[in-house]
């Protein structure tokens, strides 16, 4: 009898608690200048909101990466091979790993993301979608070092990171998260990981000022989810959204900036905005190939491939462990 066996769908529930986003929030506005972590983007409207941004026309990076990863599925999958247990930090809506799913089959598919119910709903349509791909989801901020929960000792471990959500770390930052991206899949793992690239700031500056202001929405929602959840009573029209490419850190740099001198409460203590005053609230790194592969190296990360599309707007790696990156 081959009756398959029924996969299985887990959820770990490491949810960061309110009192995480208090005290982030307050220690960032104390801080100058002022900043919030994107992480803070994410609860359901903005996850909302970011996919909506996915499909605005000015926003490549999204359907960029998706057409890199379908057009080349046949070598990606031939670097991945199967059965493995695929782990995505972030992973979101689940969108991109559906183009691979199919392809490469993993053991386990284990998708680690902050924002807790859309991740079990999520999870439960991959469940649906692909009945024999376990389905581990682990609610965790992948941005403090991952605890992976228990999984199979003996899966060759493969971790998945698209979207250029590495550009939200500085680059010291992103060799240490890709440091323990590379413990974690040692010795014989790899990483496949997609990164915007360098280009002409035009481009760059369009996808993150769409003409529709659906990233200023997503930019300002922040203030509302600090209203709702923290009892606080910024007033969003009296923040303008900025976004722009710095060259000398190439880097794209999102802002909320005061219009106007005014206080703000956030659970009884006070915050006095100047006009003009910004609070900054999103880095996004862009990397040219040779750039990010050193990175990467740093990390303990040896090249093996990568993919872009015709007008090299986006990238596609494929790394595997470093002999050396088990011993150390
Ligand atoms: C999800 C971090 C990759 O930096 O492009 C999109 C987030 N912010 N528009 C990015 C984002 C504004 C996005 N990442």
């Amino acid at each position: 009898m081959n009756t398959p066996a029924m996969a299985s769908l887990r959820f770990d529930d490491h949810q960061p608690t309110l009192s995480n986003l208090h005290d982030e929030v307050i220690s960032g506005l104390n801080q100058r200048p002022r900043a919030i972590q994107p992480k803070f983007f994410y609860d359901e409207t903005g996850s909302r909101l970011f996919d909506a941004i996915c499909e605005t026309p000015e926003y490549y990076p999204t359907r960029t990466e998706i057409a890199i990863l379908a057009n080349n599925i046949n070598e990606i999958s031939d670097h991945i091979g199967t059965d493995c247990l695929l782990i995505e930090p972030g992973s979101g809506s689940s969108q991109k790993v559906r183009v691979l799913l199919e392809a490469i089959r993993p053991h386990t598919y284990m998708p680690i993301d902050i924002s807790g119910d859309h991740l079990l709903t999520v999870a439960k349509e991959l469940l649906i979608e692909h009945p024999e791909i376990n389905v581990h989801a682990s609610c965790i901020d992948y941005t403090a070092p991952i605890n992976l929960p228990a999984y199979p000792e003996n899966l060759r471990r493969v971790a998945f990171f698209p979207g250029s959500s590495i550009g939200n770390f500085k680059p010291h930052q992103a060799v240490s998260f890709l440091s323990n991206i590379a413990a974690m899949v040692h010795p014989d793992g790899g990483l496949l990981i997609g990164v915007d690239l360098k280009k002409d700031p035009s481009i760059l500056n369009a996808a993150y000022n769409d003409t529709e202001g659906i990233t200023a929405d997503f930019n300002k929602n922040l203030l509302t989810r600090i209203n709702r959840e923290l009892n606080a009573d910024f007033d969003r029209q009296q923040f303008e959204h900025r976004a722009f490419y710095n060259a000398a850190k190439g880097r794209i740099e999102m802002h909320l900036i005061s219009r106007i001198d005014q206080t703000v409460h956030i659970d009884g203590q006070r915050f006095n905005f100047s006009a003009g005053e910004n609070i900054h609230t999103e880095n996004s790194y862009k990397y040219s190939i040779d750039e990010f592969k050193a990175l990467a190296c740093q990390a303990g990360f040896e090249p093996v491939r990568v993919w872009t599309d015709p007008a090299q707007l986006f990238s596609v790696h494929y790394f595997r462990c470093a002999a050396a990156a088990a011993s150390s």
